[in-house]
């Protein structure tokens, strides 16, 4: 069900070479995606209901949610549901307000200065897909931290559902309630992030958008990103677990099979310094799958060639692995694994030790799971505070402070070949300051 790499001699000089990794065409959905985002930008309003005509079979009288119908989802929600939504808003706000940031003033000479000003960005669109996945806990991961930005102005979209009334999943709606959400588009795919980028007359234009998708909408983030800011592309879920003799088979199969849950093309990884491990979890695998629901997406997932299990000789080699690896969630299932943990440098999140499942972090642990896929996580974080802030740099120097730079500031404009810019500060000074 699961194929193995056996790295136990010496290792690959590019290991991302030998790793298993699903490969996502988003340029050649480029190609699909670029006329809907023309159309969209052109012809507003009217082409994203078109377009949701025709790719969800439902006819919106506007993108627009009516309120009622938000307020409805919340009050129809199962007592369940809401509580854990509930519970997960507390925890995640918790994280979340943490990450805020204070401004910081730098005095660089006597009289001058330079202030950092966090400035949160004005208006965002958080995407949140329908379809095979609805999510609300990913409601919760793009809306607080968000808020916590200090956002004022923030939509959600979700595609429209035919089985649901035409509206996003009623769940969707609900979360939005309880996060205090009054703006919610009933727009998937391609359009939706056109709509953000370029505005409608029932939408207004956002300067960024956020959160994950299928494949139509990374293209169209790609494609957007000069027009809108993007968060990441988001692809296909992965887990890495790096274990040693000491951890669970049967936690680390589960653990496996979780992620895989999500797609057919979601990538589940072992990385192990025990062959005994590995066996027991092959042995494992086949009865915990069939077991569950959706044991034939996983089924795929499993045995899709993005994921595997790798066999290394030590914990060190284990690591170089899952640094190359840059997986979006990681595990660590080892002897002293917080030690272990913390010598990582690539991932989205770390998951440490054997209670700290990422379904765990999916829902509930307060950490964001809107994260780095991709191999992306070697440059790029996930969702946080910090995605809906900009630093605003405010220079602020007297004439005192500014005579004393006047001279540097001639001399690398003329070693760049830019002498307007040192006459720039000079013409503040008449011939008090000589170039
Ligand atoms: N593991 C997914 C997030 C998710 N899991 C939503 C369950 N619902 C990507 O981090
Ligand atoms: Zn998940």
């Amino acid at each position: 069900m699961i194929s193995r790499i056996d790295l136990r001699g010496s290792l690959p000089g590019d290991l991302r070479e030998v790793l298993p990794r699903a490969e996502l065409d988003v340029e050649a959905a480029l190609e699909k995606v670029r006329p809907i985002c023309a159309d969209v930008r052109h012809r507003g309003a009217a082409a994203v209901r078109e377009l949701t005509a025709r790719f969800d079979g439902v006819d919106l009288a506007s993108t627009r949610v009516p309120a009622d119908e938000i307020s409805r989802a919340l009050d129809e929600l199962d007592p369940a549901v809401r509580a854990a939504l509930e519970e997960s808003i507390r925890r995640a706000r918790l994280v979340h307000r943490d990450q805020r940031r204070t401004d910081t003033t730098t005095q660089v000479v006597p009289g001058g200065s330079v202030t950092e000003r966090w400035v949160p960005v004005g208006r965002v669109g958080l995407y949140v897909p329908g379809g095979r996945a609805v999510y609300p806990s990913s409601v919760v991961m793009n809306v607080v931290p968000a808020q916590e930005a200090g956002v004022r102005s923030l939509a959600v979209t979700s595609p429209a559902q035919k089985d649901f009334g035409g509206l996003p999943h009623p769940t969707i709606l609900a979360a939005c309630a309880l996060l205090g959400v009054e703006e919610v588009h009933a727009v998937g795919g391609a359009q939706a992030v056109a709509m953000f980028a370029y505005g409608t007359e029932e939408c207004a234009r956002a300067d960024m958008v956020t959160g994950p998708g299928n494949i139509w909408v990374a293209a169209a983030k790609r494609l957007l990103k000069g027009s809108i800011g993007i968060d990441s592309e988001a692809g296909p879920t992965e887990i890495a677990i790096l274990a040693d003799e000491t951890a669970d088979p049967v936690h680390i199969a589960a653990d496996l099979i979780s992620q895989a849950e999500h797609d057919v093309i979601a990538a589940a990884v072992l990385v192990t310094t025990s062959v005994q491990l590995a066996d027991a979890v092959e042995k494992e695998l086949p009865g915990q799958v069939a077991a569950t629901r959706h044991s034939e997406r996983i089924t795929e997932a499993l045995s899709g060639r993005q994921s595997g299990i790798v066999l290394v000789s030590d914990i060190e080699a284990g690591l170089a692995v899952v640094d190359a690896y840059a997986a979006e969630h990681l595990e660590i299932q080892t002897a002293d694994a917080r030690e272990v943990a913390a010598r990582v440098r690539n991932a989205g999140a770390i998951f440490v030790g054997p209670y700290a499942p990422v379904s765990l972090g999916d829902y509930m642990a307060g950490s964001n799971h809107v994260l780095p896929t991709g191999g992306c996580a070697c440059h790029s974080s996930g969702l946080s505070v910090q995605t809906f802030l900009r630093g605003i740099h405010v220079v602020d120097y007297t004439r005192e402070a500014l005579a004393e730079a006047a001279p540097y500031v001639s001399a690398l404009a003329d070693a760049e070949d830019l002498p307007a810019h040192g006459a720039a500060v000079r013409a503040r000074f008449d011939w008090e300051v000589p170039s």
